[in-house]
């Protein structure tokens, strides 16, 4: 049995959750009016919460430790709601009064967990410890075991609750969350996995298509495995695109940095390049077909960490979705950004409206009131996006909306981009670069601090940096639209096909589809000619025909690549021009590739990374071209 310690009544920390950091923005002209918010029931004052803490034990002995916060003088048993986290549950009590407000306010008793190996828990951490096997002894553990022991735990100790539980997180505590939806406890009404990640090789923290995240790879490792709590490691300079460039091959990392010591999410990265049966198994694809829970998927539009993994969750559970219970929210939002503050400005944009605060007090709220506490109207909107441009909330009974249908913006000659195919007879018919691993294209403007700098980094927002910082480098190929004679909704999947040739025997294929704003920008002359990335993706070469077994290309020989860039729900407006950039490197969040083949990068020598010659086809019968899914402009 577990200790409880009970605490005086909390006063808790008012903790103003604001865009920090963010410039003042000066409204588009057409944003339609902000969506009202659904009055708020104060039933509950979250200064009235009564803070307690307790150790739980899990079947292996382990315990792990949780703080408990409970409305005072509940007037009906109320439901919990449970997360799980890496990052350390002492400063949690902020979240009543910050970004679980309109919950708090609703009431329900918070449980906030750290999970195994992590600051006050016991036991070993493991970075995303992989679902055990169905046949796997009782006794051993998983996520999903320490889920359902602690709300077992949780049920048989505390008084005052209505036998239901709810999940709730973003990122890697929306992983837990999913993992806690996989559980299946039967307590377990309702769980809402927000930017969860679901699959770390194909396109979430880790890796995207097989090409290494570098930066964030290596300084996550440490944040989570340097020591049992969170610590950044100490970079010597400023500008890490630097540090890295001088770090030189991946291999460094271990001999030069590291050294003795072990990280095991490092040793992971470098001994299993490829889609291998580790990746695979830690991936929520294979797991997702047994979940029967109401799920709100949440997903951010510019989320720099995890977009793939939640759209991925959803679509995953679609297909299992009997009775109709699978949702998904995606708004404008930077990773985690619909969690604190009013998400009306992210980088430079304005959007229009606080679409944080409308989706806490209107989406989450509800939705949790309604599955735990029977009170207002099961939700019945499938899919509620945040249609960027035009600045709107839309409803779609899928997701992408089943009246989509595709167009293609196709490459020409001069950087021209447009809807019709390639002539036939243009004399070259492609652009080439060079791309030269000595001087890779950096991904945001230099200087580039460490990810998670506390002193303040562009991390966060890095998706929606005026791409003009490395329009017309040489290495950097360009294609624009003339201005739009009326709006391009894009609605859907961005799919790019490319034809390729390299001078080398491997290379990554960046593909960024851009908004070119006017040049003349009345609304705000700061944003006039501003390149807004509305979708982006790298694919590592070698993975072009498999993950599991990378073969190289054949120098000269043109080849197809396709590149998944996901969805948006964007309009370009009328006037506003559409971009697609092509680069071959992206540094340091993604790792440089040598460009000649080896058969592991991790092993790479300096000598094998050489400049080589990219080319990018643009004939009737090796059309590159970027597909998007679109709607009718209404
Ligand atoms: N994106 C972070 C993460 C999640 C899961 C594993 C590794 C990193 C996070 O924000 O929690």
């Amino acid at each position: 049995m577990g200790r409880i310690a009970r605490t005086a009544l909390l006063t808790l920390l008012l903790v103003a959750v604001t865009g920090a950091g963010l410039p003042a923005q000066v409204a588009p002209a057409a944003s339609p009016a902000p969506p009202a918010l659904a009055p708020r029931d104060s039933g509950f004052d979250p200064a009235k919460y009564v803070h307690t803490s307790a150790d739980i034990p899990m079947r292996d002995g382990v315990t792990l430790h949780v703080e408990i916060f409970r409305p005072s003088e509940p007037a009906t048993p109320l439901p919990f709601l449970f997360q799980r986290t890496p990052y350390g549950v002492a400063g949690t009590a902020g979240r009543l009064t910050g970004s679980y407000r309109e919950l708090a306010e609703e009431g329900y008793i918070f449980v906030f967990q750290d999970i195994r190996g992590r600051y006050r828990s016991g036991g070993t951490f493991v970075m995303q410890r992989p679902p055990k096997p169905v046949d796997a002894p009782r006794d051993a553990i998983d996520e999903q075991t320490d889920t359902n022991d602690s709300i077992d735990w949780l049920l048989a100790n505390l008084p005052g609750h209505n036998g239901r539980v709810g999940m709730l997180g973003v990122s890697y505590d929306g992983w837990t969350a999913a993992m806690g939806m996989l559980a299946g406890h039967p307590a377990l009404r309702a769980v809402s996995p927000q930017a969860s990640p679901a699959d770390m090789w194909v396109g979430d923290d880790f890796h995207h298509n097989g090409a290494f995240r570098l930066s964030y790879g290596f300084e996550y490792a440490w944040l989570a495995e340097a020591s049992r709590e969170n610590s950044d490691f100490a970079f010597d300079r400023y500008d890490t695109y630097q540090w890295y460039l001088e770090v030189g091959p991946l291999a460094n990392i271990q001999s030069r940095v590291l050294r003795d010591r072990v990280l095991p999410t490092w040793t992971d990265f470098a001994t299993h390049p490829d889609y291998d049966e580790f990746w695979q198994r830690q991936a929520m694809r294979s797991h997702l077909t047994r979940v029967t829970v109401p799920t709100l998927n949440v997903a951010g539009w510019w989320d720099q960490e995890d977009f793939y993994g939640p759209l991925l969750i959803y679509d995953e559970l679609e297909r299992h979705d009997r009775n109709a219970q699978n949702f998904l929210v995606v708004g404008p939002w930077r990773h985690g950004g619909w969690s604190g503050g009013p998400g009306q400005v992210l980088g430079r944009i304005d959007f229009g409206s606080p679409t944080g605060a409308f989706y806490r007090a209107n989406i989450q709220a509800p939705f949790f009131a309604h599955y735990l506490k029977d009170r207002g109207a099961p939700r019945r909107t499938e899919a509620q996006v945040f249609e960027s441009g035009s600045n709107q909330w839309r409803t779609f009974e899928a997701w992408p909306p089943r009246e989509a249908t595709t167009r293609a913006l196709y490459f020409h000659p001069g950087g021209r981009l447009a809807f019709t195919p390639p002539a036939a007879g243009a004399r070259d018919p492609f652009d080439a670069y060079v791309s030269d691993p000595a001087k890779p294209v950096p991904y945001r403007p230099r200087p580039i601090e460490p990810t998670y700098y506390p002193r303040g980094s562009s991390w966060s927002t890095w998706l929606l940096e005026d791409q003009r910082f490395v329009d017309g480098r040489p290495d950097v190929v360009t294609y624009v639209t003339e201005a739009l004679p009326e709006d391009v909704v894009l609605a859907g999947r961005i799919t790019a096909k490319l034809f390729v040739s390299t001078t080398g025997q491997d290379a990554d294929w960046v593909v960024k589809l851009i908004d070119v704003y006017p040049e003349e920008y009345p609304p705000n002359f700061r944003l006039g000619g501003y390149q807004l990335m509305v979708a982006n993706d790298v694919l590592r070469g070698r993975y072009r025909d498999s993950r599991e077994h990378p073969a190289p290309f054949t120098p000269g020989q043109v080849t197809p690549v396709t590149i998944d860039l996901h969805s948006q729900s964007y309009r370009f407006l009328k006037g506003h021009r559409i971009m697609v950039q092509v680069q071959s490197s992206w540094f340091p969040v993604i790792d440089r590739n040598p460009q000649t083949w080896v058969p592991n990068i991790f092993e790479a020598k300096a000598e094998d990374f050489r400049a080589q010659t990219h080319r990018l086809w643009r004939s009737p019968s090796h059309a590159s071209r970027v597909e998007i899914q679109v709607l009718p402009p209404t």
